[in-house]
């Protein structure tokens, strides 16, 4: 017996009853009980029907939710069905609604699920057209402010605010597959048109879903929306399927995932027939530098990812380490971690102290090394593997004199993508120049000086940014 699909299905509306015409919504609705007194719900008429609405709405009012007929400031969950994210937005945009931190814009399978277990289901990922970070935000300040209006994208990264709910992957990964190939091929006007188009998808708060979705986006050029395009179609992009099989694809990214192995090495043992590690290591000919011999050497500890408790527990280590040279130095991790991903490849760290020289900056880094290397030596660990109690995990140790701080935290913050941008946004629209240690302004030639993160974004002229929003 096939079973019904569609919950709704399975809800008897009882026999419909010719009633009179008469003034007031009540007549013809009879009230119901609230049962759900925290939500206020307002169901979409565009693209759903004047027909299916009323349904839905006598239905779920029977159900206890409270369903208004107009939509105000006290709406909680707006359900729409057959619309994008980016067009309930666009329509919210044109309502004069006040932000409100409770709002939802969610696609009807919510009420729908809703109704099917007679009560409120959980807002999901899979329900909410457009995405609710500011929820997740620790700052309390951006939880009142929900993006209920698109303002014009910037093709700035340092412009956009990019947590790491992205909600086009299945475009991004496609993207990055492709940007990483061009690397290869060292194409880097093409590598860089996918990068950004791979970052500016991942700030948008709802999903492509119809070509026209990208209007008005920027960084998107005709080779990237052909590749959006073929994914909308047909669920995948053939460029990517034909990379990911590529000879050249599949080596290179084996090579390089070999710390200390670039684009030049990996050429060199691609051209000379090389297709596996095992060969690479076995052929007494090549000369290895030190980075990558301890690449091969730890090379399962490498690739596997670090976790958040690994980088905590690597955190105390290091503080230990440089508090025993620099009592009063600021340790701070940087990189990934600091931009809240539970994942890293490395634990990157920015030291600071106030009050050091420039010797005591000098010599921290070697020192640090010289006592983990004697730490390693006295517990025999060099070249223990078997049944071994430890990972090797790389760390990135960053010293820096206590007046630059600032800039070297914005800069080894990262992403990548948001440092690249922040940098041409400064040469490009203020005639600055913005590295990792300082600020210049090439019009009033001087330095600008900064105690915060917070200072630099001000003297560009930028709002502030966080930086689990630097994802870019
Ligand atoms: N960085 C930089 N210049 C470099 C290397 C890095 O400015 N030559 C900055 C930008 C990076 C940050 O430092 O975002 C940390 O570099 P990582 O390569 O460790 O990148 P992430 O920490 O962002 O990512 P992962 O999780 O892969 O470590
Ligand atoms: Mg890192």
């Amino acid at each position: 017996m096939p079973l019904p699909t569609n919950p709704l299905q399975m809800v008897h509306l009882g026999p419909r009853k010719k009633r009179p015409r008469q003034m007031g919504a009540s007549m013809v609705c009879p009230p119901h009980d609230i049962k759900f007194q925290d939500l206020a719900l307002y169901i979409l008429e565009k693209k759903m029907g004047t027909t299916r609405r009323a349904f839905l709405m006598e239905l779920a009012r029977r159900k206890g939710f409270r369903v208004e007929d107009e939509l105000s400031d006290s709406i909680t969950h707006i359900v729409a069905e057959n619309n994008s994210g980016s067009e309930v937005l666009e329509w919210l945009q044109g309502q004069n609604l006040k932000a409100s931190s409770q709002l939802e814009l969610l696609d009807v399978s919510w009420l729908i699920e809703s109704m099917a277990a007679g009560r409120p289901v959980e807002t999901t990922g899979k329900h909410q057209l457009v995405k609710r970070d500011y929820s997740a935000s620790p700052n309390p300040e951006l939880q009142k402010t929900p993006p209920l209006v698109i303002k014009k994208i910037s093709q700035y990264a340092c412009q956009r605010r990019t947590t790491l709910n992205n909600c086009n992957q299945i475009f991004t990964d496609a993207f990055e597959v492709l940007a990483e190939n061009y690397e290869f091929r060292e194409n880097e006007v093409f590598c860089l048109a996918f990068m950004r188009a791979a970052s500016v998808l991942k700030s948008l708060p709802f999903t492509i879903i119809s070509m026209k979705d990208t209007e008005g986006i920027p960084c998107l050029e005709d080779k990237v929306k052909c590749v959006i395009e073929e994914i909308i179609e047909d669920g995948e992009s053939s460029e990517v399927k034909a990379v990911l099989n590529d000879e050249r694809y599949q080596s290179f990214k084996l090579f390089t995932s070999v710390f200390g192995v670039g684009l030049k090495t990996s050429e060199k043992w691609f051209r000379m027939g090389y297709r596996t590690l095992n060969k690479i290591k076995l052929d007494k000919t090549l000369k290895f530098t030190p980075m990558q011999k301890a690449g091969f050497l730890y090379y399962e500890d490498l690739v596997s990812c670090v976790t958040r408790a690994e980088a905590e527990a690597v955190c105390m280590l290091v503080k230990e380490a440089v508090w025993a040279f620099l009592p009063e130095a600021f340790v701070t991790m940087t990189g990934g971690f600091r931009r809240g991903k539970k994942i890293g490849h490395d634990v990157d760290f920015l030291i600071t102290s106030p009050g050091s020289t420039d010797e005591d900056e000098e010599q921290l880094l070697p020192k640090v090394i010289n006592l983990w290397e004697r730490k390693r030596v006295d517990s025999g660990k060099c070249s223990q593997q078997e049944g071994k109690t430890w990972k090797a995990i790389r760390v990135d140790l960053v010293m820096c004199p206590y007046e630059r701080r600032a800039f070297a935290l914005l800069g080894w913050t990262g992403s990548r993508q948001f440092e690249r941008d922040l940098r041409r946004y400064a040469t490009h629209e203020r005639k600055m120049i913005l590295d990792n240690h300082a600020l210049y302004d090439k019009t009033k030639k001087i330095f600008l000086k900064a105690e915060s993160e917070e200072e630099i974004f001000a003297h560009l002229g930028l709002d502030y940014i966080e930086p689990w929003e630097r994802n870019a």
